[in-house]
């Protein structure tokens, strides 16, 4: 079809147009007219408006990766948090002074209609957002990616607050319709599960293996537009959502059993029904399993269907795939691969193994022990028989070829088997997804090195070469332009927009950290975005808070190693000591927490009822809350964030030394002008590296210190006896003062806290109270402040997710960039 005989209205970006299609949509799609319509259905006549301006160029950028068949990625996570996308759509083409002037002709406002879109909560938090944020990138870096996943029809919980207390509600993300995604029906593909494998020799003599299901899943891919930043490239996230299949009920139905019939179809869609709440540990779960390996048998067969439409031939698919594991969740998508090119495609083993390692390659985001995923060799063996006998031969010949070069090492070949044998046979999902990959990296430098000496050591040892480092990074499309546009509106102002697309460029900015007037419109910026925060607190929570005060923020899962129970202690101590007329000249602060905390995960929930019950005795003190208020955000997702990040004088990353990954709200934070304090942690160390260490403030154990600690004896209880006024804050906890005299309420937390203390809060308590000291004085310097501020911002642009993409794309994937041509209405 030539373009002519598409209705150029449709896609022309002046006002004039963008207001004809918007009440055509008003009209002919959601059938309302403007006098009755409700803010949901301006939201989506706007959504169907904005979506058809991107459609064009997605089908420009399909046909150009289909003529060009250049390499591309495909990017395998079980996750992605992409938020709101209907900002950031407008924000991509560069149409928002025509729309809202097209809005504003109509009476509406923009940002009333985009805060109408539930945003799709398909994440846990920072590996999710990692995805969305490199998909991102991807395409404003116009590499050809498809990002593959699960459609969960209801996403992370929403979390109300109730006495104190989480709760969880569904969250229905569908339930007014998703203008986002194309329903592909025709793209579908069949997932078998359970069953028996059949061995024999077939005519030609050759034996082979063949896998008869118990029961099959269909798999139906939903396509979600991918716009680049300013560029035409128009990527492709491909979600599966699970169906019965056509035959699922025929047999029970036609003799008349309607119940079993409707059985097997629930039983069917379950399984892509509901997103796991856990960001770390989680044991055994066969629906768990059931969903990744469902995605990842639906992407192995679509990535073969669409390498064979174009060239025929299977050998030629590290030639024109890069598969990326986010974590190990997809591991069992290497599996499937060897099974497909064996069984079905009739491959030689070493042949199969050889493309599968040339073509694959794996991120690890933890390193805590509980954390990493392992299957019972009983349930894959119930629920994958085949993946299973695979999974052996793997492991069979990775054992031989360690013993071939270390004879008689039983100990190695047990750490490094793909099966651990310590308590049940259980298989190491780490170990699969390494032994299967070209690549390996961690997500900053201090994890990919505690990677090499720890958690893989043994496969380092065997191939030091497939172990890399990338750090992470996010994006400044939404974390700054979208998240804060008068900062940017000042960036542009001074150093031109050139920083949008080549974050390193806020550099800058730096010859004017000095400046004062450029200093007074810095602080302007923070105290508007600190007011619009303030309103959105008020309304959440009925907490009124000070925009003048110092906005201390620690926004992220509640978790023991990420420490949220330090603040809180800290914050006690504070109370206290100023109830005895201290701290007269301590800045007023806004002590702002939000996260969710996964719903079984009890002491997590304890340390949401204690942010909660010292909320409540702070902040109706009159003789502190003039000084110190304290407010729990509820339901902490993408668009809160965009909301805070902005509006953060002081960044709280005070995990355990060892224990974060990366972190990136670390970087969103900094990149938006606040200030860190933190431990030697994750990427917080290369953050400070960058910004300077005297615009940075540091406590803590080291992550060898923490190692030697945990090695030698810790007492947290000396701790406590040796620090007066520790030992002070956990007697007034002990003793009710939060809990209405109530002893009981925070003793479990108290105890583990005074016999185990895991994560070191004890430990490092009196470092983090003298830090904070810093951070006050600091404050009460205002020009001091706001340079470091500035500094933050102009030396954090290498950790823009473009920079971590092109290290993907140059060291692992081996793609370049293919420019789509730009597709105009005249
Ligand atoms: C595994 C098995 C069963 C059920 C759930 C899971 C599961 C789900 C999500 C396990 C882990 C996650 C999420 C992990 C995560 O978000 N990790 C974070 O990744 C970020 C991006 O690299 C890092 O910045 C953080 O440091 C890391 O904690």
């Amino acid at each position: 079809m030539k373009k002519k005989q598409i209705s150029d209205y449709r896609i022309a970006s002046d006002a004039d147009s963008i207001r004809h299609s918007f009440l055509d949509n008003l009209y002919f799609v959601q059938a309302r007219f403007p006098e009755v319509a409700s803010h949901n259905d301006f939201y989506l006549a706007l959504a169907w408006t904005v979506r058809d301006r991107l459609l064009s160029n997605w089908i420009e950028t399909a046909s150009t990766y289909y003529r060009q068949a250049s390499r591309s990625v495909c990017y395998l996570s079980a996750e992605y948090l992409t938020g709101p996308h209907l900002h950031n759509a407008v924000l991509s083409l560069g149409v928002e002074p025509q729309i809202r002037h097209a809005m504003a002709g109509l009476g509406l406002d923009l940002d009333d209609i985009t805060a109408q879109e539930p945003e799709p909560g398909l994440g846990n938090g920072g590996l999710g957002r990692l995805a969305a944020c490199y998909l991102d990138s991807l395409a404003t870096l116009q590499i050809p990616a498809i990002g593959y996943g699960i459609r969960y029809e209801f996403g992370i919980f929403e979390q109300v607050i109730r006495h104190g207390r989480q709760v969880e509600l569904a969250d229905m993300w569908l339930r007014s319709g998703n203008p986002w995604e194309i329903p592909r029906p025709e793209i579908n593909f069949e997932v078998g599960f359970g069953g028996t494998t059949k061995h024999y020799t077939d005519e030609s003599g050759r034996y082979r293996v063949r896998w008869q299901p118990q029961r099959h899943v269909k798999g139906v891919a939903y396509d979600t537009p991918i716009p680049g930043y300013r560029v035409p490239t128009v990527n492709l996230l491909r979600l599966w959502n699970a169906q019965a299949c056509e035959s699922f009920n025929l047999g029970a139905f036609n003799v008349g059993d309607y119940e079993r019939a409707v059985e097997e179809k629930i039983a069917s869609e379950t399984i892509s029904k509901v997103l796991y709440p856990n960001d770390e540990p989680m044991q055994g779960k066969r629906l768990r399993l059931e969903q990744e390996y469902f995605f990842c048998a639906c992407t192995i067969q679509d990535i073969l269907r669409l390498l064979l439409q174009q060239n025929g031939s299977l050998d030629l698919l590290p030639e024109k795939f890069a598969i990326q594991l986010n974590d190990t969740h997809p591991a069992i998508a290497v599996v499937e691969l060897m099974r497909l090119l064996i069984d079905v495609h009739d491959m030689a083993w070493d042949e199969a193994w050889r493309l599968v390692r040339k073509t694959v390659s794996y991120t690890n985001h933890t390193l805590l022990p509980e954390a990493l995923e392992t299957w019972p060799v009983e349930l894959i063996s119930e629920v994958l028989p085949r993946h299973l006998e695979i999974i052996y031969e793997i492991n069979r010949r990775l054992l031989e070829k360690v013993r071939t070069r270390s004879p008689d090492d039983d100990a190695l070949l047990a750490r490094i088997s793909l099966i651990d044998e310590r308590y049940g046979r259980n298989v190491r999902m780490a170990h699969l997804a390494t032994v299967a990959s070209q690549h390996i990296n961690g997500v900053a430098n201090l994890h990919s090195r505690l990677l090499r000496d720890r958690v893989l050591r043994d496969f380092h040892t065997l191939d030091p070469e497939r172990f890399t480092n990338i750090t992470n990074g996010v994006t400044p499309r939404r974390f700054m332009i979208l998240a804060n546009p008068a900062l940017t509106s000042l960036i542009n102002d001074t150093i031109g927009d050139a920083w949008t697309r080549d974050l390193e460029r806020l550099q800058e900015l730096e010859e004017w950290a000095d400046n004062p007037g450029f200093q007074g419109a810095w602080r302007e910026v923070k105290l508007g975005n600190k007011q619009a925060l303030a309103q959105t607190i008020f309304k959440t929570s009925g907490i009124e808070v000070d925009p003048a005060t110092l906005f201390d923020c620690q926004i992220k899962r509640i978790h023991e190693y990420k420490r949220q129970h330090l603040n809180i202690l800290h914050i006690i101590c504070r109370y206290l000591e100023m109830k005895r007329g201290l701290h007269t000249d301590a800045p007023a602060r806004t002590l702002l927490f939000a996260g969710k905390s996964a719903p079984g995960y009890y002491t997590a929930k304890v340390i949401i009822e204690l942010i909660h019950t010292v909320a409540d005795t702070v902040n109706s003190d009159p003789d502190v809350s003039d000084k110190m208020r304290i407010a729990f955000l509820p339901n902490f997702n993408v668009s809160s964030a965009e909301k805070i990040y902005p509006a953060a004088d002081l960044s709280q990353q005070i995990s355990t030394a060892g224990m974060e990954a990366s972190g990136t709200g670390n970087m969103k934070f900094a990149l938006n002008g606040a200030l860190t304090i933190g431990t030697l942690d994750g990427a917080n160390i290369e953050i400070r590296q960058r910004v300077g260490k005297e615009n940075f403030f540091l406590f803590g154990l080291t992550e060898s210190e923490v190692a030697n600690r945990r090695a030698g004896d810790y007492r947290p209880r000396e701790r406590y006896l040796n620090d007066q006024q520790l030992r002070s804050v956990i007697d007034a906890l002990a003793d009710g003062l939060f809990s209405s005299g109530d002893s009981t309420r925070f003793r479990p937390l108290i105890d583990n806290l005074l016999q185990h203390d895991h994560f070191f809060v004890l430990e490092d308590f009196s470092a983090y109270r003298a830090c904070q000291q810093q951070v006050d004085d600091t404050w009460n310097d205002p020009t001091k402040w706001i340079r470091a501020s500035i500094l933050n911002t102009a030396r954090c642009g290498w950790f823009s997710s473009d920079r971590a993409i092109k290290e993907y794309c140059e060291r692992i994937w081996r793609v370049s960039p293919v420019p789509i041509k730009q597709n105009t209405a005249t």
